[in-house]
C-alpha cells in the first residue's frame, strides 16, 4: 500500500496560468516613422531598450505590415518582446508578443478578448479612472502619460506631472510606464513617483547616438531605483 513518505516527490502545486509573459518596463522604446529606423532600433536595443512598441500612425496597412515585420524580427532576435501600437488586427497578423492601446482605440476588455490571455495588453491612461478601468478589463501595464510635456503627440491636455504620475501608480495594482517628454535627465522623477519604467520616442529615435541615449536612460532608470526611488 502507497501512503506519502518523506521521500516522495512533493506534489507540484498547480501554479495559476502564466498570464503574461515576463516583460521589462525599464526602458520601453516606441517607434516613429523616422529615417534608418530598423538601425535605429538595432542601436536602442544595443543601448538596452528592454520592450519595444512599433507605433505608426501614418501608413496604411501594407506599409504597417512590410516595416512591422521587419522592425519585429530585430526586435526579437535581441529577445525582446515586440508589441504593437493601436491595431490589434494587425498585432496578430505580425504574431506580435502583446498590443498596446490607446483611449481612443478599441476598448481594453474587447482588445484583451481578441488577443487572447497570453499576449501582452498595454493600456494608456491619464487619470485614475481611465487606469482602473483598464485595469478591470484585463491591462498587464499602463503607460501614463502625458508627464513631462511631449512634442512628439499632439495632446488636448497639459502634462500631469510626477505628482499626478504617482497618484494614478497608487491607484492600481499593474506596473506602470511613464510617457511624454521623458529624458534622461528627467527618468528619475518618474522612478520616484513609483513608474516600473520609462516610454520614450524622442529621447532615443531623434538622437544622433541612439545606443548612448539608450544606455543613458537605463542607466538614469537603474540608478533612480539603487537611490530608493
Ligand atoms: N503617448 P516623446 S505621449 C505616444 O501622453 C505618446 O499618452 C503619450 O514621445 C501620452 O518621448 C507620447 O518624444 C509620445 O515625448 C511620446
Amino acid at each position: 500500500m502507497s501512503s506519502p513518505t518523506a521521500t516522495d516527490p512533493p506534489s507540484l502545486s498547480k501554479e495559476a496560468p502564466s498570464i503574461v509573459k515576463p516583460f521589462d518596463l525599464s526602458l520601453y522604446l516606441l517607434t516613429h516613422p523616422v529615417e534608418n529606423l530598423e538601425e535605429k532600433v538595432r542601436l536602442a536595443l544595443a543601448g538596452g531598450v528592454t520592450l519595444v512598441q512599433y507605433r505608426d500612425k501614418i501608413h496604411d496597412d501594407e506599409a504597417f505590415l512590410v516595416m512591422g515585420r521587419r522592425v519585429g524580427d530585430i526586435v526579437r532576435a535581441a529577445g525582446v518582446p515586440f508589441i504593437v501600437n493601436d491595431r490589434i488586427d494587425l498585432a496578430l497578423a505580425l504574431d506580435a508578443d502583446g498590443v498596446h492601446i490607446g483611449q481612443e482605440d478599441t476598448e481594453a476588455g474587447r482588445a484583451r478578448a481578441m488577443i487572447g490571455p497570453d499576449r501582452i495588453l498595454g493600456v494608456t491612461a491619464g487619470t485614475a479612472a481611465e487606469a482602473l478601468r483598464a485595469v478591470a478589463a484585463g491591462a498587464d501595464y499602463l503607460g501614463v502619460g502625458d508627464v513631462f510635456g511631449t512634442g512628439t503627440k499632439k495632446k488636448e491636455t497639459g502634462p500631469i506631472g510626477p505628482e499626478g504620475l504617482a497618484g494614478i501608480v497608487r491607484a492600481v495594482s499593474v506596473p506602470v510606464v511613464a510617457i511624454g517628454g521623458v529624458t534622461a535627465e528627467n527618468a528619475p522623477l518618474a522612478i520616484r513617483a513609483g513608474a516600473s519604467g520609462v516610454s520614450v520616442i524622442s529621447a532615443v529615435l531623434f538622437q544622433e547616438d541612439p545606443r548612448a541615449a539608450a544606455k543613458g536612460l537605463l542607466e538614469a532608470v537603474r540608478a533612480a531605483r539603487r537611490s530608493g526611488r
